[in-house]
């Protein structure tokens, strides 16, 4: 994860995309590129900047520390940080889970994630298999997840909403955004094949140093 992900407080700054609108074309549009980080994404952050904003006591906790210790926020912006910094946490994994430098088979097959897929799943292809049955089972809005458990364990995580993994207890490697709005202007209600087109912008390296980072 980016440094402007992880380590960022407030006030938020809107991520960055790591490449530009039009990169993930033919697979994802570049219409939906800018809408989608560009509202969606900015008017999460605004959102959780808006919340935090009277709260000077909370502007030097990180992210993931709002998102983890909801108990601890006041009660009146509990609701707005867990789905607003939520869906700029998810974002930030989304995103970087895509590249335009994309190979055949992420991630690399003699790295410790790969390693990892195939001992846990079978093989790569078995994985993208019972990774896009899950996408396609999840009802309704949220993110479909490959993290790890407290003890090492790959896992296929669906969340919902804007709720992130790292409130669980687990480690997440990368994930696919299943609101409509990450896919309706190009694939229309084809959730199957927006999941094919992400997958051909999988971000392997990424995948693999967010693996190597959550076991250590
Ligand atoms: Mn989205």
């Amino acid at each position: 994860m980016q440094k402007q992900g992880k380590c960022m407080t407030y006030e938020f700054a809107l991520f960055a995309l790591p490449y530009e609108y039009d990169a993930l074309e033919p697979h994802i549009d570049t219409l939906t590129m800018h809408l989608h980080h560009d509202r969606h994404l900015k008017t999460y952050t605004d959102k959780l900047n808006a919340a935090l904003a009277p709260f000077p006591e909370l502007h030097n906790r990180t992210l993931e520390w709002l998102l983890c210790n909801p108990d601890v926020l006041p009660p009146a912006i509990r609701t707005a940080v867990r789905n607003n910094g939520g869906g700029v946490y998810n974002h930030i994994y989304y995103f970087c889970s895509m590249t335009p430098h994309a190979t055949e088979t992420p991630p690399m097959p003699d790295c410790a994630l790969g390693i990892k897929i195939d001992r846990s799943f079978g093989s790569w292809e078995a994985f993208k298999k019972q990774f896009k049955a899950s996408a396609l089972d999840l009802f309704g809005s949220g993110y479909l997840w490959l993290v790890t458990s407290r003890r090492g364990q790959l896992k296929i995580l669906p969340t919902y909403n804007q709720d992130t993994p790292i409130v669980k207890g687990f480690c997440p490697l990368f994930c696919i955004d299943l609101w409509e709005h990450a896919y309706y202007l190009k694939h229309y209600n084809d959730r199957a094949s927006y999941i094919d087109d992400w997958f051909a912008v999988f971000n392997g390296t990424f995948a693999e140093r967010n693996y190597e980072h959550c076991i250590q």
